[in-house]
């Protein structure tokens, strides 16, 4: 089965009016020259409606960087609701980034209600697994990326799966500069897509599997060559236009 690359960029707390507009203006100029791959940019939650309105009429599509579990508006003071997200012009949102997971508690739990939350809201999650380089080096890569699968299939079933993302970054190449090699790559999302095929091979097979971490220009291309790398979610590297471009250029 073919599956359409995605490059999605995670600019994480950065930005602002200013810096957003320089972006934006570079990544429109040189964005839409490549039919194979889906762009996506999320930027922090004050910018979606100013960087959606910059979006209109191009292909590159908006995303959030996280949601409230909840599906009702109500008294959740500094959350955001899914469908405020869809309001302002948001298909996609991040779901369970190792950010959110190691620095505010986010637990499989409360992750995968959030991953039910998006899609009830009609919005595609961008689910995050990966491993720490604890785990990694006790062996433990594959049950940790099986358990944070679980959490989600459990609640929500392989059919949920259904046109949505998932990112593998292995949170010791998240920021540090160190990349997983190809083949590190290669084997994780063939493990990730072999639990998925557990559950559902037709979802097995259309489910876009990115890779996230330290992914730059010059290594993109030997990541994305992979058969199960299905694209990147790119934080550093996707705040300036030039670098990000040619990312995408590598899909
Ligand atoms: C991983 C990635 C984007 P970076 O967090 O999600 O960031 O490319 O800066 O490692």
């Amino acid at each position: 089965m073919s599956r359409r690359y995605m490059v999605a960029g995670n600019w994480k707390m950065n930005g602002n009016r200013a810096e957003n507009a320089v972006l934006l203006d570079g990544l429109l100029a040189g964005a839409g020259a490549n039919a194979k791959v889906e762009i996506l940019v999320c930027p922090p939650f004050p910018y979606l409606d100013s960087v959606g309105a910059r979006l209109q009429g191009s292909a590159v599509l908006l995303g959030a960087q996280n949601l409230s579990e909840q599906d009702k508006a109500g008294a959740f003071t500094g959350e955001v609701l899914g469908a405020m997200l869809r309001d302002t012009g948001c298909g996609h949102v991040i779901v369970g980034h190792s950010e959110r997971r190691a620095l505010y508690g986010e637990t499989d739990e409360l992750v995968a209600r959030k991953y039910q939350a998006a899609q009830k809201a009609g919005l595609v999650p961008v689910l995050c697994v990966g491993e720490t380089l604890a785990e990694r080096e006790g062996g433990q890569t594959e049950a940790v990326l099986a358990r944070q699968l679980a959490a989600v299939l459990d609640l929500c079933g392989a059919d949920s799966f259904a046109g949505a993302v998932i990112a593998y970054e292995p949170v010791w190449a998240i920021g540090t500069g160190k990349t997983a090699t190809p083949q590190q790559a290669q084997d994780a999302h063939a493990f990730i897509r072999g639990q998925l095929r557990g559950r559902s091979a037709k979802i097995a097979d259309s489910t876009r599997i990115l890779y996230g971490g330290s992914v730059k220009a010059d290594n993109a291309q030997a990541l994305f060559a992979n058969p199960d790398v299905d694209g990147g979610l790119i934080g550093g590297a996707s705040l300036k236009a030039a670098d990000f471009l040619a990312i995408c250029a590598a899909a």
